[in-house]
């Protein structure tokens, strides 16, 4: 089993990227930002509580985004690898995946880590926004707030990985195709010490 995680400020094009990384190397995508929307969509207790605080742009309570993935990690017994997409967001997260990943005795092998610049996270939000509909992108004010909950509470998860020398860094600005050029270097390059 072969298990990465995207990561990255909020814009930075962990979701774009992973729709390639997942076709190419046949990963299971886990994204919390997805699974939370179709809670949203469904209108469940769950989702109505996360709605409240991707509204402001602040991150849901590491309990529930947890429980998330730790059912969705069961429902996917036989899966060959899973791509971690927008998580973990926090160092509880990140320990707390540690343990459930423990327990199937496959770890992460690598956290891929993009590297956009703020100027750039606020344009592409604002512009997914004039279409996606997503009450989160439309408000520039909303879209600092995140990156801030970024800067905070999320960055601090790269060290957690540094200490076990897990992190790549690769620049996510530039094509598509180029940046994914970047990430597939990087997995093949841990792929071959893996195998
Ligand atoms: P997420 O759904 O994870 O998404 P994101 O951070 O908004 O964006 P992403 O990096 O995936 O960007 P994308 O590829 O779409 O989070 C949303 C919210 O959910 C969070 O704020 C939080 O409240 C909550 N949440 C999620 N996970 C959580 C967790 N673990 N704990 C707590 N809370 C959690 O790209 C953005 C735009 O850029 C797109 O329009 C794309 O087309 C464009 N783009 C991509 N690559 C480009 C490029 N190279 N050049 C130009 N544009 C590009």
């Amino acid at each position: 089993m072969f298990n990465l995680i995207l990561f990255g400020p909020p814009g930075s094009g962990k979701g774009t990227q992973s729709e390639k990384l997942i076709a190419k190397y046949g990963l299971k995508h886990l994204s919390t930002g997805d699974l939370l929307r179709y809670e949203i969509s469904r209108q469940t207790a769950l989702g109505q509580e996360a709605q409240r605080f991707m509204d402001k742009g602040q991150l849901v309570p590491d309990e529930v985004v947890i429980g998330m993935i730790s059912s969705a990690l069961d429902a996917n017994p036989d899966s060959k690898g899973f791509l971690f997409d927008g998580f973990p967001r926090t160092s509880a997260q990140a320990e707390a995946l540690d343990k459930l990943l423990e327990l199937k005795k496959a770890p992460i092998a690598v956290m891929l880590a993009l590297e956009v610049s703020e100027e750039e996270l606020v344009k592409r939000l604002l512009k997914r926004g004039e279409t996606s509909g997503r009450s989160d992108d439309t408000n520039e004010s909303v879209i600092r707030a995140r990156i801030t909950e970024y800067h905070n509470k999320t960055a601090a998860v790269a060290d957690y990985y540094r200490q076990f020398d897990k992190v790549a860094m690769v620049k996510g600005e530039g094509t598509i195709d180029d940046i994914f050029s970047g990430l597939c270097s990087e997995i093949d390059k841990k792929r071959e010490l893996v195998s």
